[in-house]
């Protein structure tokens, strides 16, 4: 049956998220890096001068889960959010948010870190 990436994402342990597509180049993203744990590729819809996304390539619904699971992990997303910063060149700094749960706007249920930066970011979130 016909059936979204949100609702793949709600589906458990079955079904492919959309990250996991990417993942397996199922799906084209333009990666910007990647280490044997971890994928980073640049946001569809950008945020800021640089926007990419951090994924571990093991699932976890939201970074919650993800640090009480695998805290080694975790870590991995981070130092790959710092090495992805160093080679966009963001010496004056950047952000990075997990979004989690709705109030959030978590709309992939594929726990990933947003890197933001590459020009003055605005205070939090409305
Ligand atoms: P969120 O779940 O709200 O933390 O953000 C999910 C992000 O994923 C959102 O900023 C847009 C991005 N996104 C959604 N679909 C795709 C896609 O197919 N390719 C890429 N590169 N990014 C996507």
């Amino acid at each position: 049956s016909e059936r979204s990436d949100q609702d793949d994402s709600e589906a458990g342990e079955g079904a492919a998220t959309l990250f996991e597509r990417i993942i397996a180049r199922e799906l084209p993203a333009e990666i910007v890096h990647e280490t044997a744990t971890t994928i980073a590729f640049r946001d569809i819809s950008p945020q800021a001068a640089t926007h990419v996304l951090v994924v571990p390539k093991t699932r976890y619904r939201d970074v919650a889960e993800l640090a009480a699971a695998d805290p080694a992990l975790l870590a991995d997303v981070v130092a790959t959010a710092a090495e992805v910063a160093a080679r966009e060149g963001l010496t004056d700094g950047y952000r990075v948010v997990f979004n989690t749960g709705a109030d959030a706007g978590q709309t992939v249920f594929h726990v990933h870190a947003h890197v933001l930066g590459g020009e003055q970011l605005g205070r939090f979130g409305r």
